[in-house]
């Protein structure tokens, strides 16, 4: 390649939108980071970007739960998460018991690239 089309192609990447390249980043989530919720029925996460369905979701871990001093991190199992444009949707088959609760998210977007983050919350 001549060093004219390099650099063409170099602008042309260049040239395309930073957005249309954008990491997903979590802009709303409920339960919200470090809040503590009564009895809830589902998890929204909301993100920057459009979210690649097959390829975003979550993992939640019950980290404690009152009257257990030495509570092993206890995979909530059976959710499925549900991505729809920028929304993650999780239904819980039931309402998450009295405990604290670790939620990891993993997100992809266009760039195919996956994006990872964790927070905690408490169900009173
Ligand atoms: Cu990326």
């Amino acid at each position: 390649m001549r060093l004219s089309a390099l650099a063409a192609a170099i602008l042309a990447v260049a040239a395309v939108p930073s957005v249309a390249l954008a990491h997903p980043k979590l802009v709303n989530a409920t339960p919200a980071a470090n809040s503590a919720v009564t009895k809830p029925t589902s998890i929204a996460l909301t993100f920057s970007e459009d979210l690649v369905a097959p390829l975003s979701g979550i993992d939640l871990v019950m980290t404690a739960m009152p009257g257990m001093a030495d509570h092993k991190p206890m995979p909530i199992k059976g959710i499925t998460a549900k991505a729809s444009g920028k929304t993650l949707t999780v239904a819980l088959p039931r309402p998450l018991p009295t405990g604290t609760y670790q939620l990891t998210w993993h997100a992809v977007a266009a760039d195919q690239h996956r994006v990872e983050g964790s927070y905690s919350f408490a169900v009173r």
